[in-house]
């Protein structure tokens, strides 16, 4: 893989893509009979967002994606991930599917098949169809079943171009920070309905990949938000926080769908706030139907402490007590702590410890910081560049120990809805100006260009 020590070089085939997801992108959010989602009501919700900013427009790709199918060519992908609004296709969650949205995607995909793009679909990536949270929304078993019905619906129209496919894009924020801490849409702060949200998350997960298999999908994945959790001290209190957020984080997913079982310690934990009626015979067994691929999403590593105060709702459950410790580490816009090895980490952890033969790809990494437009018409953004080139180092140093990582996702292609943050965080490799939504190259998406080229650097 590398022929020369000053030079990284990726395995022949591997994936390059940048992510996006749709209603941080999209906008049109009236159009062609496209309903509210949670996020277009949380986000109209005075509070909820900063300055109060929503996707109503977003960064008009719904309009302007010709244009953002040219940034990806030049950008040098292979494959775009992207996310299908569920509320677009079948707007109110159940029922037949609107015109109007399956024919957004289905130019969408035409359009990157026609430049040699790899189309790499999500199906959920967060905006749930009002009209089911007004039924119970995820915490409700009903909302997996519909979730399934609308999967294969949508595979049946678009399955004869894409073969990527992945469920849901971080289950964990979709539960935890939607239903416990309250922080994203619905805006819930109830601990048992956040652990009942996780379960039909993953049953929603199972019975997709069931039905797609059932119509010979090609590829079938799901993403999960991967953190390494370290305690901050070696003492006995400090490894059980770690534990128990390990747990919380990363376990309660990745053990359901690759060995077949809940956690046991994660389940104890939990029994202080609910039991377990809400998980049926058979359920794991469909969570667990066996994947092509994981997706991993990684951004930062936890360390934590025991004996924390634990004020208002967290997404926590259970565990609110805990206390998250910066080391003094250079930060990203986000406050996350730059963490390269946390991402070496993460892939060999799941592939030595989970892995039967599962491919892995990393499905977003990325950086926000605080960019700016210079006089010279171009975004100087080398902090981003070096964070993305310690990010695929630590990624490569994976594969050259056996990991089966076939492919890395940008986050993000452009500059976008950053949920609760509203337009205040820059995660893109093209700047976007939102007053005028003209798109703008920033240097790293010129570095990314020859990567992708180079399959290296
Ligand atoms: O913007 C989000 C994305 O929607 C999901 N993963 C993390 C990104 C950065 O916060």
């Amino acid at each position: 893989m590398t022929d020369n020590p000053n030079t990284v070089r990726f395995p022949e085939g591997f994936a390059w893509g940048t992510a996006t997801a749709s209603y941080q992108i999209e906008g049109a959010v009236h159009a062609d009979g496209r309903l509210p989602s949670v996020w277009d009501t949380f986000a109209h919700t005075p509070g909820k967002t900063r300055d109060g900013d929503t996707g109503d427009v977003a960064v008009d790709h719904y309009h302007r994606y010709p244009e953002d199918l040219g940034l990806l060519a030049e950008l040098g992908v292979t494959h775009y991930r992207f996310s299908l609004a569920w509320p677009r296709i079948q707007p109110e969650g159940r029922g037949r599917l609107n015109p109007g949205g399956v024919d957004f995607y289905s130019r969408l995909v035409d359009g990157l098949l026609e430049q040699g793009i790899t189309p790499w679909v999500t199906l959920y990536h967060w905006d749930l169809p009002q009209t089911l949270e007004d039924a119970g929304g995820w915490p409700e078993r009903e909302t997996a079943e519909r979730f399934a019905e609308y999967a294969a619906l949508i595979h049946e129209r678009l399955g004869d171009r894409v073969t990527d496919w992945t469920t849901l894009n971080e289950p964990w924020c979709a539960a935890f920070l939607g239903y416990a801490g309250g922080i994203h849409a619905p805006g819930r702060t109830e601990g048992a309905a956040a652990v009942r949200a996780a379960h039909h998350l993953l049953l929603g997960h199972g019975l997709a990949v069931k039905a797609l298999r059932e119509q010979g999908a090609g590829s079938l994945g799901i993403t999960v938000n991967l953190y390494p959790v370290d305690p901050v001290t070696d003492g006995e209190e400090d490894r059980e926080a770690a534990r128990r957020i390990d747990g919380l984080m990363n376990r309660i997913f990745l053990d359901p769908l690759l060995r077949g079982s809940y956690p046991a310690d994660v389940l104890k934990d939990l029994a202080q706030v609910t039991g377990t009626e809400h998980v049926r015979e058979g359920d794991l067994d469909t969570i667990s139907t066996p994947l092509d691929f994981l997706g991993v999403n990684y951004y930062t590593r936890h360390v934590v402490r025991a004996g924390g105060q634990g004020s208002g709702p967290s997404p926590w459950v259970a565990a609110e007590d805990v206390e998250f410790v910066k080391r003094g580490l250079p930060v990203t816009e986000m406050g996350w702590e730059i963490d390269p090895d946390g991402l070496y980490e993460t892939l060999t952890r799941v592939w030595n410890e989970y892995g039967a033969g599962v491919p892995l790809y990393v499905t977003e990494n990325g950086a926000a910081f605080a960019d700016e437009l210079t006089a010279d018409g171009r975004v100087h953004d080398e902090e981003r560049r070096a964070y993305l080139e310690a990010h695929f180092a630590a990624a490569h140093r994976a594969l050259a120990e056996g990991v089966d990582l076939r492919g890395y996702f940008v986050w993000s292609l452009m500059d976008n809805f950053e949920w609760a943050h509203g337009y205040s965080k820059r995660f893109g490799l093209v700047h976007v100006d939102y007053a005028t939504q003209r798109r703008t190259l920033k240097d790293s998406a010129t570095w990314f260009a020859r990567v992708t080229r180079a399959n290296g650097f």
